[in-house]
């Protein structure tokens, strides 16, 4: 599943069957953010949560990238991640969610003065 965020524009998903929905926040810069999550995401396992990084559509290798996880509905404690580059304007992270239902991951993706933030719902399912 791959979703495409793009400053403040919401650009919604693209055919994935899980109800993600990315919504940017705040902007202060060019950045472009595309998050693939996998599907289905079960709970109690590792799942790897793949970004991407632009500007202007050119891959931006240099971003820190990080992470606070909860669930939407409840408060189950806040899981902070950092993602790791892994080339080609990609980071990874790891992590894992301790019951099926909605969740949240609230995105911040720094690039010298650029800042983004956005925040990636996944909905987990047993
Ligand atoms: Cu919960």
């Amino acid at each position: 599943m791959v979703v495409v965020v793009v400053c403040v524009l919401l650009l919604g998903s693209f055919g994935c069957k899980s109800k993600a929905a990315p919504e940017a926040q705040a902007a202060s810069a060019p950045l472009q953010m595309t998050v693939d999550v996998p599907s289905p995401v079960k709970p109690e396992r590792p799942t790897t949560l793949r970004l991407h990084v632009a500007i202007a559509g050119k891959p931006v290798e240099s971003a820190s990238v990080h992470g606070v996880q909860n669930m939407v509905t409840m408060d189950m404690g806040k899981t902070e991640m950092d993602f790791k580059p892994v080339g080609g304007g990609n980071y990874e992270a790891v992590t894992e969610f301790s019951m099926s239902g909605p969740w949240k991951i609230d995105v911040t993706v720094k690039d010298g003065a650029h800042t983004m933030n956005s925040q990636v719902k996944v909905n987990v399912v047993d």
